[in-house]
C-alpha cells in the first residue's frame, strides 16, 4: 500500500518520476530509444512506417503520463463519472491528434524533420482503426475527444474486434469484401490490461430457491464461460491534461474449461471452445441500419455489456458507497439499442447478486440509464428471437418477461382495458418465435430517451414512441443534435484553412470554441481573405484530384466543380438518385451543340461508401455508378464537362481529404429518413455546399447559414406518407426525366442492362418506397440551381465563406455539454498538473 511506505521510498519516487521535457531533443531521444530498443531497427535501417511506429511509441509514452495522472486524480476524487457503451468506436488514425492534443505538433515535426522524414509521410504510414460501420461509430469518436477536451469524467466501453469494417476493392466495377486485420502491425495506441481479466458466462439454466426469510430467489447457474480481456486506449483531450479512456473488451478462452473437456479426454472439444470463445471479439458486423439477428452478435452485445458492468460496478464498490447512491456515481449512456442489455444486466447483478428487492433494483437502474436513438427504419430496429435469448441467457429472459410484466401492469393502470395498447407497448412482440424488441426495453429501463437532430427526435416521438410519451410523458424524450470535432474535422483535415481562420480572427480559440467562426462573417466581402480562402480550396482539390489520379486511374480538372456524395450506400441515401440524375446529365451534354456546351458548368462527381456485404441492391449501385463512369470517362464527345469518379474503400482518413475538396456535397435522404447525418457538418464546416433534402441536421444547418447559401430540394418528411399512397394507389405516373434515364440503361447504354433489372424494379410504380421518382424534377431543377451559383465565383466565395462562420452549433462540444448537462448531470473534473505522488 503506497499510503504505508516510508517519507524517503515516496522522495525517491518523486525525484525518479519527472514528466517528460517537451524541448526538441528529448523528443528526438525518445524516438531513437524506441527505434533502436523497441523496434529493434538501426537508424539507417529505418523508412517512413518505422519512423511512424517510433514517434508513436514515444507520444504514447506521454500519453500513458497523462492517463496515470487522470486516472488517479479521478479515483482519489470520485466524482460522478458517464460511460458511453457503443458497439463502436471509429476513430481513424491516432498520431496527429495525440500530437495536437498533446500540443506537441509542431516540435515533433521539427525533431523528425532534422531526423530526416516529413511529418505528412509518416502520419500517412498509419492505418485507421477502423471499429464502426459510419457515423455512429464516428460519432461516438467524436463525442470521446469532446468530452476529454471539455475535461468530463468519461470512459468508453466498447469491444476489441480483430478485423474492422471490410476493405472494399472494386472488381470489374463489383463491390468485393476483404478482411481488415488491423492488428497485423503491434497498435501502439492500446494498452493491454492482462491483469484485468473477467469471467463472462452464457448459457446454462436457472436455480430458484427460497432464502432464509421465504423469499423465492434466482440464481443463474451457467453452462458456458469465456474470459473478458481489457485494452485500454488512451483519449488525450485538446489542451488540456486530461486523458479519459476507452476500455475494449477482447474474448479469451477460460482455463478452468478447457481443462474439464481435456480431462474428459476430448482434446478436440477442448480446442473448439477455445475457438468459439476466440470467435466472439473476431469481427465487426458490418450492416449498418440493418439488423442481421445473428447469435454471435448477440454473444458479443452480452460478452460486451456484462464486462462493462462487471468493471463499472466493482469500481463503484471500492467507494464503499450505499447501493442507492449508484445513479449520482454513475451515467451510462446507450448508444444505440445495442447495449440494452445492460439495463438486465444491472437489474441481475443488483436483485440475485446484490440480494436488492425488485422495486430499489429498478429504481438505480433507471435512474442510471439513459438510451440514444439513432434510426426510425423498421429494418435497422433490433429484436432478438426469445428461444435464442433463452438458450444463450436463460435469467436475463425471465428479467426482461419480469420487467415486461410490471411495466404492463402500470400501463394497465393508467390506460384500463386498451389491448391493442398493450400489445403494442409490450417489450415483447407476439410472433412466431417471440421477439425480444430492444428499442421498448431500452425506453422502459432508461430516464432520459434522445433523437440526433430535431426533426429526427420529433419524429420519434410521433412515431415509434408516441404511445411511451403518452404513458411516460414528453419531458423523458429530448432531442441532442449531433455535433463533430472541430479538431479533427478543421484543425487538422484542413490545416491551410484553419491557419488562415486562426489569422484572421488573431486568435485559435475558436479550436474550443467554435461560435468565434461568427468573426468571420465580416471577412465575407473582403476581396483579398476570399482570394486565400479560395487558394486553399483549390490545393484541397488540387490534393484530392491527385488521390482520384492515383487510385482510380482517372484525371479530373480541379478547376470543375468537385460534386461529393459519399457515406455508406444505403438505399434511403438515395445514391442511385444521383447517379440517374448523372445519367440524365450525360445525355444532355450529348445532346448540345458545340456553342451550347461551352456554357456548361464543368463537374466532377465523386462517389464513395461501402455497402452491408449481404445488401444486393446496394451493391448494384455500386456496379451502375462505375459501369456509367466507364462510358462517361471515355466518352470525347463529353472531355472534361462530366466526369464520374468511385473512390474505393471509402474510410475516416479517406474523409479527411475529401471533406475539404468539396464544392458541393450531397445528402440527399428521403425526408424523414436520415436520423442526422454527420458528415453534412464536417463538409460546410470545411466552406462546402450543400445540395440537400429537408431532413435530419440538414434542416438545422439551413438554419444557421441561412437559406442564400444551401441548395434544398424534395418533399417534406410530413409529405412523404400520402406521396407513398399516392403513388401505391392512385397511379401516380414516373417522372418523365426519369422513364429517358431509365430506358437509356435498358437500351444497354452502360453494360448489359439484364444486371440492372434488380434495381430498376426498385423504381416500379407502387414500388419506389424512397421517392425518386416524386423527388426527381425538384432534384435536377436543384442541381442547374448549384451549376448557376458556382458559375458565379464572386458569390460563391461569400455563400462559402458564410456557411464555415456560421457552423459553430455543430460542434461536439456543444452536444457533449448538453448531454452533460441534461441527461447525465456530471461536472468538468480539472486534471491538476501535478507530477508528484503523495
Ligand atoms: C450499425 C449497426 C446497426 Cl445494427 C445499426 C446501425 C448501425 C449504424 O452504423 N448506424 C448509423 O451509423 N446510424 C447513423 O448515426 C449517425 C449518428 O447519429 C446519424 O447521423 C445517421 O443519420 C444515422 O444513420
Amino acid at each position: 500500500e503506497r499510503s504505508k511506505w516510508p517519507k524517503e521510498t515516496i522522495d525517491l519516487w518523486n525525484r525518479l518520476y519527472k514528466k517528460d521535457a517537451a524541448d526538441i531533443e528529448t523528443i528526438q531521444k525518445s524516438i531513437v530509444h524506441h527505434v533502436t530498443t523497441t523496434l529493434a531497427r538501426a537508424a539507417y535501417n529505418m523508412d517512413n512506417f518505422t519512423a511512424y511506429q517510433a514517434v508513436a511509441l514515444s507520444a504514447r509514452d506521454r500519453l500513458i503520463a497523462q492517463w496515470n495522472e487522470t486516472q488517479g486524480q479521478l479515483s482519489k476524487a470520485d466524482p460522478k463519472r458517464v460511460y458511453y457503451l457503443s458497439l463502436e468506436f471509429l476513430l481513424g488514425r491516432s498520431m496527429d491528434n495525440a500530437l495536437l492534443n498533446l500540443g506537441l505538433k509542431d516540435v515533433y515535426a521539427k525533431g523528425i524533420g532534422q531526423l530526416g522524414f516529413r511529418m505528412e509521410d509518416v502520419v500517412e504510414s498509419e492505418s485507421d482503426a477502423a471499429l464502426g460501420n459510419g457515423n455512429l461509430g464516428r460519432l461516438a469518436a467524436c463525442y470521446m475527444d469532446s468530452l476529454a477536451t471539455l475535461e468530463y469524467p468519461a470512459w468508453g466501453y466498447g469491444l476489441r474486434y480483430n478485423y474492422g469494417i471490410f476493405q472494399q476493392r472494386i472488381i470489374e466495377g463489383y463491390q468485393a469484401e476483404f478482411p481488415d486485420y488491423w492488428l497485423n502491425f503491434d497498435n501502439p495506441w492500446e494498452l493491454p490490461r492482462l491483469d484485468i481479466s473477467i469471467p463472462i458466462y452464457f448459457a446454462g439454466h436457472v436455480h430458484s430457491f427460497q432464502d432464509e426469510y421465504g423469499v423465492t430467489r434466482h440464481k443463474w447457474v451457467p453452462g458456458q464461460s469465456v474470459q473478458a480481456i481489457a485494452y485500454d486506449v488512451p483519449i488525450p483531450g485538446y489542451d488540456t491534461e486530461n486523458c479519459n479512456n476507452i476500455r475494449l473488451w477482447r474474448s479469451k478462452p477460460t482455463r478452468v474449461f478447457d481443462l474439464t473437456s481435456f480431462n474428459e479426454g476430448n482434446y478436440e472439444k477442448s480446442v473448439e471452445d477455445a475457438t468459439q470463445a476466440e470467435k466472439i471479439t473476431s469481427v465487426l458486423y458490418p450492416n449498418d441500419n440493418t439488423m442481421a439477428g445473428k447469435e454471435l452478435r448477440l454473444k458479443q452485445q452480452y460478452f460486451w455489456t456484462a464486462a462493462s458492468l462487471h468493471d463499472i460496478v466493482r469500481r463503484f464498490k471500492k467507494s464503499q458507497r450505499d447501493w442507492s447512491d449508484f445513479p449520482e456515481q454513475v451515467a451510462i449512456q446507450l448508444n444505440d439499442t445495442h447495449p440494452t442489455l445492460a439495463i438486465v444486466e444491472l437489474q441481475r447483478i443488483l436483485v440475485d447478486e446484490e440480494q436488492l428487492n425488485w422495486d430499489d433494483a429498478w429504481e438505480i437502474v433507471t435512474r442510471t440509464f439513459a438510451f440514444t436513438n439513432h434510426t426510425v427504419l423498421p429494418e435497422a430496429m433490433e429484436k432478438w428471437s426469445v428461444p435464442m435469448f433463452e438458450y444463450l441467457l436463460p435469467r436475463h429472459l425471465q428479467i426482461v418477461f419480469d420487467i415486461n410484466l410490471f411495466f404492463l401492469q402500470k400501463v394497465e393502470k393508467r390506460f384500463p382495458n386498451d389491448r391493442e395498447l398493450l400489445k403494442r407497448m409490450s417489450i415483447i412482440e407476439e410472433a412466431q418465435p417471440q421477439q425480444i424488441r430492444m428499442a421498448h426495453l431500452a425506453v422502459v429501463g432508461s430516464h432520459k430517451v434522445n433523437g440526433v437532430a430535431a426533426l429526427h427526435s420529433n419524429l420519434i416521438r410521433d412515431t415509434i414512441f408516441k404511445d411511451f410519451v403518452e404513458y411516460y410523458g414528453s419531458d423523458k424524450f429530448v432531442n441532442v443534435t449531433n455535433g463533430i470535432t472541430s479538431r479533427r474535422w478543421l484543425n487538422q483535415a484542413n490545416h491551410k484553412l484553419s491557419e488562415l481562420i486562426t489569422e484572421t480572427l488573431g486568435s485559435d480559440a475558436w479550436i474550443k470554441d467554435l461560435d468565434l467562426l461568427k468573426g468571420l462573417n465580416k471577412k465575407v466581402d473582403d476581396k483579398v481573405f476570399q482570394k486565400k480562402w479560395m487558394a486553399i480550396k483549390r490545393a484541397n482539390k488540387v490534393r484530392l484530384a491527385e488521390l482520384i489520379k492515383e487510385r482510380c486511374g482517372i484525371e479530373v480538372s480541379p478547376d470543375a466543380l468537385f460534386d461529393v456524395q459519399v457515406k455508406r450506400i444505403h438505399e434511403y441515401k438515395r445514391q442511385f438518385m444521383n447517379i440517374l440524375a448523372v445519367i440524365h446529365r450525360y445525355r444532355t451534354i450529348k445532346s448540345l451543340t458545340p456553342a451550347q456546351k461551352a456554357n456548361v458548368q464543368p463537374r466532377v462527381v465523386i462517389f464513395g461508401g461501402k455497402a452491408a456485404p449481404g445488401y444486393y441492391v446496394a451493391k448494384l449501385v455500386i456496379k451502375l455508378i462505375n459501369s456509367v463512369a466507364n462510358v462517361v470517362n471515355q466518352d470525347p464527345a463529353v472531355g472534361d464537362l462530366l466526369k464520374v469518379v468511385f473512390i474505393p474503400d471509402y474510410n475516416v482518413s479517406l474523409a479527411e481529404v475529401i471533406v475539404p475538396a468539396s464544392d458541393i456535397s450531397q445528402h440527399i435522404s428521403t425526408a424523414g429518413t436520415e436520423a442526422s447525418g454527420t458528415s453534412n457538418m464536417k463538409f460546410v464546416l470545411n466552406g462546402g455546399l450543400i445540395l440537400g433534402t429537408m431532413d435530419g441536421a440538414n434542416i438545422e444547418i439551413l438554419e444557421e447559414i441561412g437559406e442564400d447559401n444551401i441548395f434544398i430540394f424534395g418533399c417534406l418528411a410530413h409529405e412523404v406518407e400520402d406521396l407513398r399512397y399516392a403513388q401505391r394507389y392512385r397511379g401516380v405516373p414516373m417522372d418523365p426525366a426519369l422513364q429517358g434515364v431509365l430506358a437509356a440503361i435498358e437500351k444497354g447504354t452502360f453494360e448489359d442492362p439484364k444486371i440492372f433489372q434488380p434495381l430498376i424494379s426498385t423504381l416500379t410504380i407502387g414500388k419506389d418506397y424512397y421517392l425518386i421518382s416524386a423527388d426527381f424534377a425538384s432534384y435536377l431543377r436543384a442541381n442547374q440551381a448549384v451549376d448557376a451559383a458556382y458559375k458565379d465565383q464572386d458569390e460563391w466565395v461569400k455563400k462559402s465563406i458564410r456557411c464555415t462562420a456560421n457552423m459553430g452549433k455543430f460542434s461536439s462540444d456543444r452536444s457533449v455539454k448538453e448531454y452533460a448537462d441534461n441527461i447525465w448531470h456530471i461536472k468538468p473534473f480539472k486534471v491538476v498538473d501535478n507530477q508528484q505522488i503523495d
